[in-house]
């Protein structure tokens, strides 16, 4: 056993977003807690201390020693990392994670629950908009046998204290969205946007985690082995202190993030399997075969506005550097919040982003170059049709791109 000082900050896990099975030695030993509860912040040091303390208050009467509580902060300007590390002493079963290298909620709970040490794992907002008490009908219902309890919004007992209609609205159309393209997954909960639940280590052990944004619980139930679901009603608070994180980002992630889970683990599994097997990402590739697309559209809309006779009528050649140029920016752009968001995530520096573009755009040029070579020889020697032939050039160059790309600008290296 390793010797831990007196209130040290927990090691940040790395690698993979697995949660790994409890050792051996810790199984049934007196040491083994029930339940972990993570506590995710980011600018909570306005909260930290009071939630804390009311968990700690109600978990003691009801599993006294029974609970570790997991506030993971990710390096809060605010210093909650610090204020929670204080606190440690007052009480023995709060753990503190700071990460310095990784950022976004999902990602946060899941690497708090990878240091975790119970059999049953949960989350919690640190901002007192979860009432606490719930936790116990939550755990019961584990206890009774269910894999997962989700406190729920919508279901007897729950609701929103004072949202206004529009905000209602956006909330349940953002639902209604998920249940056209992962009715799998949402159809299986009243609440699929809930922060706020507990569940059975066995049913993620193993399970590479993949979310994107906030969305942990359907990115849980979507790749988890997750048998029976128990809902508990609970009233959404409002927020007292700090401010909420939430911005429209959230709800493009959202989006992607049906999108990944479909097709990772729908019918189109079949396809992402394949492209695992034979080593090439194909859903990466479509990514970036559209991010192509739309440059192909910038590149157009600008040759048209610079060279045009009727427009500002530049030379071609400059109009069409120009073109290319914006065209490679937007294409990088997207590339590197989309198709690669998983790698960029992780390398936010502005030095890292420029480093990115300046491979891309090298590596771009070169495809260019690639993309007139093949042209003439399928041209000349293969066949006789411009159009034809084109298209493979651009085929070629596209395969190029996505491929250099892959393994130089975000470097995607296969790990077994
Ligand atoms: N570690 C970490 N926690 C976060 C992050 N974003 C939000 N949180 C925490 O997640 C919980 C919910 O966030 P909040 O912004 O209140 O979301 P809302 O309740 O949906 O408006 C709070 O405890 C936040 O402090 C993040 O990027 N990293
Ligand atoms: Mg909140």
């Amino acid at each position: 056993m390793s010797i831990i000082e007196p209130n040290s900050l927990l090691p940040v896990p790395t690698g993979a977003l697995r949660i790994p099975e409890l050792p051996r030695a810790t199984i049934n030993a007196d040491g083994e807690p029930l339940l972990s509860l993570v506590i995710p912040t980011y600018k909570e040091a306005a909260n930290i201390q009071k939630i804390v303390s009311i968990l700690n208050n109600l978990l003691d009467e009801f599993i006294p020693g029974n609970y570790e509580l997991i506030v993971v902060d990710d390096d809060s300007p605010d210093g909650t990392w610090k204020i929670a590390q204080s606190l440690m002493e007052e009480y023995p079963q709060l753990r503190v994670m700071r990460r310095q290298h990784e950022r976004g909620l999902s990602s946060a709970v899941i690497r708090g629950w990878q240091a975790a040490t119970g059999r049953v794992l949960g989350v919690i907002d640190a901002d007192l908009q979860h009432p606490p008490h719930v936790l116990l009908q939550l755990l019961q219902a584990i206890e009774q046998g269910a894999d997962l309890a989700v406190a729920s919004r919508h279901v007897e007992g729950g609701g929103v204290s004072s949202w206004s209609f529009a905000r209602r609205l956006l909330s349940r159309g953002a639902q209604l969205l998920g249940l056209i393209i992962l009715p799998g997954v949402l159809s299986r909960v009243s609440d699929p946007m809930s922060g706020y639940f507990m569940l059975r280590r066995d049913c993620i052990v193993g399970q590479t985690l993949n979310p994107v944004g906030y969305k942990i619980l359907l990115e849980t139930i979507g790749r988890g082995n997750v048998g029976k679901i128990a809902e508990v009603g609970y009233v959404f608070s409002e927020r007292k202190e700090g401010e909420s994180k939430v911005t429209w980002k959230q709800y493009v992630d959202y989006i992607h993030h049906l999108i990944l889970l479909r097709v990772s683990t729908g019918r189109l599994r079949r396809f992402s399997q394949v492209s695992e097997r034979v080593g090439f990402p194909i859903d990466r590739f479509l990514r970036f075969g559209l991010v192509g697309l739309s440059g192909v559209f910038v590149d157009m809309v600008l040759l048209y506005l610079l060279s045009d006779p009727t427009t500002l009528g530049l030379p071609l050649t400059r109009s069409k550097i120009i073109a290319g140029e914006v065209a490679i920016v937007n294409n990088f752009l997207w590339n590197d919040m989309w198709t690669f968001a998983d790698v960029s995530s992780q390398q936010r520096e502005w030095r890292q982003r420029l480093k990115r573009f300046l491979k891309f755009n090298m590596i771009c040029l070169a495809g260019l170059v690639l993309n007139v070579l093949v042209l003439n020889l399928v041209f000349n020697f293969v066949i006789p049709n411009r159009y034809i032939a084109n298209l493979i050039a651009i085929a070629v160059a596209t395969v190029w791109n996505f491929w250099v790309n892959l393994k130089l600008s975000w470097r995607v290296t296969q790990v077994k």
